[in-house]
């Protein structure tokens, strides 16, 4: 072992420890602490065992233990538990060392500890890890961010544990300044959510609408999985459809249909308002766990409240090929909204994102990692200032191709009172952003009407603001023009 450490490691948890085992998997030497020091022996006499790893009873020794500068990496809960390790670091710490926070941190916190700690003269990154325990072990995706002058110190550990695809591509590069690596892991949860409601509503249409059992749903899914929907949340949904409970039937029909959440999706959504992006796909997969967790009231509702009696009488295959367009279509306008809101994102902070690298940090090791990410990567290589996906001509043919399948689908679904938000609210989106006109003239008379908001004209240039006296009882005086 090495006589100082390459990197230490704070927080012994599910994340904490199989990062540091990936570490020492790939020759660096790692010293562990946890604020719980029993895990520390647990861990170095355990898993940690014979690896290139020491322990660390103290912060104090954690640090006397590194190679200058000195790198340590954060893997505690996110929140006032960060704050609270770096308060007891800074004064340990020499100016142009570097603190990590590897946690599910909101972004604009990691904003304000870079800043916070430049003043100290220490470099702080912020990065997502993706890719839950395994991928923490075996190659999870990684999105750096914060004080780029550090990169070069963390980029030869970090790239080297990261995923690697297509050969031997880091799942992990630089994303930007400040938060920047953080909103990138935001963005990546956010459409995690929209890429699991998509399937879940292609499982449900097939369940309720075509009368699919487990098993054939399982054969479609592994049939989509082969082909542009091949991504790793197929993959296992393909596998959970097949899995038997202790009494041989599929156990996902004996779970409860109420989802949980932890609030990354929330966070997406919520800067997406903040910046007016219409991300109405991750919206409606946020609020479709909200709805599916009032299992109480819809029980009731169901009694009360009836729909139209659920019929299939047509060509199942035809349904099932018209159900993966409509997934498919629905995907490229989530991933699309995604990119509006980072790009969006990068221009409100200053921040460089290179746009195809996310794409292909997400397109190994993570939740959402998929054969289409490389398509993405492709659309902005050709198009770095690319405004909408959709406009790339590999995704604007692929949506043409799918989009007659996508509407007999979001039919089907408002036909038979079958609930499927985010596949007929991404075809809203796409019809709307397609749209010349939209009647956005009719809501600015409404708002000229009753508030004197003003509005602009189609034969006047844009800037030049009108107001109207609508009844003949209001004045000629307009209100502040202003834009939320
Ligand atoms: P947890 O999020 O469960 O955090 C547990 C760790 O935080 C323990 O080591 C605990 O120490 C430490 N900690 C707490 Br709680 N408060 C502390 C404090 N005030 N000071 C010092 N340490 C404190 O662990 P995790 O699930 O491994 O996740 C770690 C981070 O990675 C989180 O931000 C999480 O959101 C993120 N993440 C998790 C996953 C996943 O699949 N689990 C995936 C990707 C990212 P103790 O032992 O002394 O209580």
């Amino acid at each position: 072992m090495k006589t100082k450490s390459d990197i230490g490691l704070i927080g012994l948890a599910v994340m904490g420890e199989n990062l540091i085992l990936n570490m020492a998997n790939k020759g660096f030497t790692v010293t562990a602490y946890n604020r719980s020091t029993d895990k520390v022996s647990h861990f170095i006499n355990g898993r940690a065992k014979g690896l290139t790893i020491r322990g660390a009873d103290s912060l104090e020794a954690l640090v006397d233990s590194l190679a200058v500068p000195r790198k340590v990496m954060l893997m505690v809960k996110a929140g006032a538990a960060v704050d609270a390790v770096i308060e007891q670091l800074i004064p340990l710490l020499d100016e142009g060392d570097i603190i990590i926070d590897g946690g599910n941190t909101y972004f604009p916190d990691t904003n304000r500890r870079v800043a916070w700690l430049r003043e100290k003269g220490i470099h702080f990154i912020g990065t997502g890890v993706s890719g839950g325990e395994e991928g923490a072990l075996t190659g999870p995706s990684i999105m750096p961010g914060g004080a780029v002058e550090a990169w070069p110190e963390v980029k030869p550990i970090f790239q080297c544990i990261a995923a690697k695809v297509e050969g031997d591509f880091p799942c992990c590069d630089w994303v930007g300044e400040d938060g920047a690596g953080h909103f990138v892991k935001m963005v990546h949860n956010g459409i995690e959510y929209g890429d699991m409601q998509l399937i879940c509503e292609a499982y449900q249409l097939m369940k309720q609408y075509v009368g699919l059992t487990a098993d054939e749903i399982h054969q479609v899914f592994a049939e989509w999985n082969k082909g542009d929907l091949d991504s790793y949340l197929m993959e296992i949904s393909r596998d959970i459809m097949a899995f038997k409970d202790t009494d041989g039937t599929p156990l996902v029909e004996n779970i409860l249909d109420t989802a949980g959440q932890k609030g990354t999706g929330k966070w997406t959504c919520v800067a997406a308002l903040e910046l007016g992006v219409p991300l109405t796909l991750i919206g409606e997969a946020v609020f479709a766990r909200c709805l599916s967790a009032q299992k109480d009231e819809r029980v009731a509702a169901a009694k009360i409240i009836s729909g139209p009696e659920s019929t299939f009488d047509g060509d199942r295959q035809a349904f099932i090929e018209d159900l993966r367009q409509a997934v498919f279509a629905a995907k490229i306008v989530s991933y699309a909204q995604g990119y509006v809101l980072m790009r969006e994102a990068a221009k409100e902070h200053g921040w460089h994102l290179n746009y195809g690298g996310i794409a292909m940090m997400w397109r190994g090791g993570c939740i959402i990692r998929s054969a289409f990410l490389g398509n993405i990567k492709e659309a902005f290589d050709k198009q770095p200032g690319l405004a909408n996906l959709m406009l790339d001509s590999y995704f604007s043919e692929k949506l043409q191709a799918a989009q007659a399948g996508w509407r007999r689908v979001a039919a089907a679904a408002l036909m038979n009172g079958i609930a499927a938000p985010t596949i007929n609210s991404a075809l809203s989106y796409f019809d709307g952003y397609r749209s010349e006109r939209l009647p956005a003239n009719l809501l600015q008379a409404q708002r000229d009407y009753f508030g004197a908001h003003t509005y602009e004209r189609l034969d006047k240039k844009r800037g030049e603001y009108f107001h109207t006296n609508w009844t003949g009882r209001g004045g000629d005086t307009a209100s502040t023009t202003y834009d939320v």
